[in-house]
């Protein structure tokens, strides 16, 4: 383009940083996969990457997942080398807030994404995540994923604890690839009382932190699983608040590998039986678990995942809210 003088005004186009993403849903939770453009992160495994995207890239990472290039809701999940030769590709977690430790939804749209994109065929693809190896197998209809999540445990159960506003609240400590409380829901788990289920787990998880619960440190128990029953042809229903304040619309992966165990341990389940997770938006995920050892249990999780995007987003330097927002 030619200004007043004739001159050709030059835009800083080389400046301009492209990330190129594939987006999907895993039963309504949308995941936003990086494939190509994503910052340098020195480390050698997953684990020590994603402390280095923790400790020196939070503007990337709310810039790829917040207002004005998405909203809130969004799971980033950044492509990567396996460490582990017996990986195919690695996979690091983060979300509005920060870094995920795993993500049982991303897991499965990771997978689904790279087979609908022709990046994967059908069949087995092994995931190396901060938290150790997930295999997923890619169905050959290219939507139908199952993962083996880490292996998951109950830390304690009947934990009370005293909710200010809301009384005496007992439930489950648990482990599913990221620390999760289990407690009945107060309400309905439809999506009219989101407000109340928000506010309520909120309350909840603060409460947690204030008492040390299971002897984590606050920040460290970052998911609330409320459980109640659910519609007809599943096991049961749950709302699960995420670290940053969202909730997922998908049953959540690692929690319902954390109600597996929760299910394991009190002999409600017995190993290769289906449990149908249903989940506040009604979508569900199918799942069973092996038991594994020291009282742990290997969750198996199937559910579906599309492509709904595939694109590049573009941080220009001179763009003010290049870094996102929070809305
Ligand atoms: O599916 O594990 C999951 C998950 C965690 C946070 C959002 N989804």
């Amino acid at each position: 383009m030619r200004t007043g003088n004739g001159a050709r005004k030059t835009t800083r186009i080389s400046a301009v940083q492209r990330v190129t993403i594939i987006d999907s849903h895993t039963e309504g939770e949308p995941t936003r996969l990086v494939t190509a453009g994503l910052p340098e992160l020195p480390g050698e495994t997953l684990a020590e990457k994603a402390k280095s995207l923790r400790e020196d890239h939070a503007p990337f990472m709310r810039g790829a997942i917040t207002e004005p290039r998405g909203f809130e809701a969004i799971v980033g999940a950044l492509l990567l080398p396996p460490h582990s030769p017996q990986a195919h590709h690695g996979l690091i977690f983060f979300n509005n807030l920060s870094t995920l430790r795993m993500c049982g939804h991303g897991t499965i749209g990771a997978a689904a994404s790279l087979a609908q994109a022709g990046l994967a065929e059908p069949g087995e693809i092994i995931f190396d995540t901060p938290e150790g190896l997930v295999p997923a197998r890619v169905e050959a209809d290219l939507a139908t994923v199952t993962i083996q999540n880490v292996p998951s445990h109950m830390a304690q159960e009947g934990l009370e604890v005293d909710v200010p506003g809301f009384g005496r609240i007992r439930g489950d400590l648990a482990w599913g690839g990221n620390w999760f409380f289990l407690a009945p829901s107060p309400t309905a788990l439809n999506l009219s009382q989101l407000s109340t289920l928000t506010a309520y787990s909120d309350a909840l998880k603060r409460a947690l932190w204030e008492m040390n619960a299971g002897g984590l440190k606050p920040g460290e128990l970052d998911h609330i699983e409320l459980i109640g029953p659910g519609s007809a042809g599943t096991s049961g229903r749950n709302f699960v608040l995420c670290p940053g304040g969202e909730y997922d619309r998908s049953p959540c992966g690692t929690g319902t590998s954390a109600k597996l165990a929760c299910l394991a341990a009190k002999g409600q389940l017995k190993p290769g039986d289906i449990w149908v997770q249903e989940s506040v938006t009604g979508s569900r995920f199918e799942a069973w678990y092996e038991e594994g050892e020291d009282g742990a249990i290997h969750p198996f999780i199937k559910g579906r995942a599309f492509i709904t995007l595939r694109g590049e987003l573009e941080f220009h330097p001179d763009d003010p809210l290049r870094h996102g927002f929070h809305a």
